[in-house]
């Protein structure tokens, strides 16, 4: 990683389910995906895995699914309008505040003024997805402990 970077990597991409134990018990056995991490966001309205091949708080990209808590949550309307699929991209950042800073001067909304708790207590914040060009980017700065 060059210093001048923005991002680190793709942390996890995000898919939008109506069934979380259904769609686990799917990517598992049909995907061979293994369960690592798993919360519910109230804030957020979710309750989400976080599948991979690794350990959580290792450095590999993984796959986030994400259900529902609330029909007028982002994933209940996202469900509604497009049905399951990819609900969003993540890139892993070192200084979310700083990153946040520099898309803002380069004319991306963000969604927060300030980060939002994450999973595993993760910082968070989203670049508007009409900003990304469709694409509804999350920027996450994990916990230095995910586990504290
Ligand atoms: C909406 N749009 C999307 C989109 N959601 N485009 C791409 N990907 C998505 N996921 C489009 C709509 O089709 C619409 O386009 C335009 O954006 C504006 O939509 P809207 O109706 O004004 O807004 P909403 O109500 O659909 O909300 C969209 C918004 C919302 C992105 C603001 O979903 C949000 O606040 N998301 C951030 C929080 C979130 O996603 N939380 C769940 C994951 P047209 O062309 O029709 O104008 S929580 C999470 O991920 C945590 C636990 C973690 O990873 O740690």
């Amino acid at each position: 990683m060059n210093n001048d970077d923005l991002f680190i990597c793709i942390d996890h991409v995000g898919l939008a389910v109506p069934d979380l134990d259904e769609a686990v018990k799917f990517h598992a056995e049909t995907f061979g995906w293994r369960e690592l991490h798993r919360e519910v966001n109230e804030e957020q309205g979710v309750a989400e895995a976080m599948l991979g091949t690794g350990e959580q708080g290792e450095e590999n990209a993984k796959i986030q699914l994400l259900a529902p808590l609330r029909p007028d949550s982002a994933i209940g309307k996202f469900l509604d309008r497009n049905g399951q699929g990819i609900q969003q991209l993540a890139y892993r950042v070192k200084d979310l505040d700083k990153v946040s800073e520099v898309l803002r001067a380069r004319g991306m909304r963000l969604l927060y003024p300030e980060a939002k708790r994450g999973t595993a207590g993760s910082r968070i914040n989203f670049v508007h997805p009409k900003d990304a060009r469709g694409v509804l980017l999350e920027l996450v700065e994990p916990a230095v402990d995910p586990d504290h």
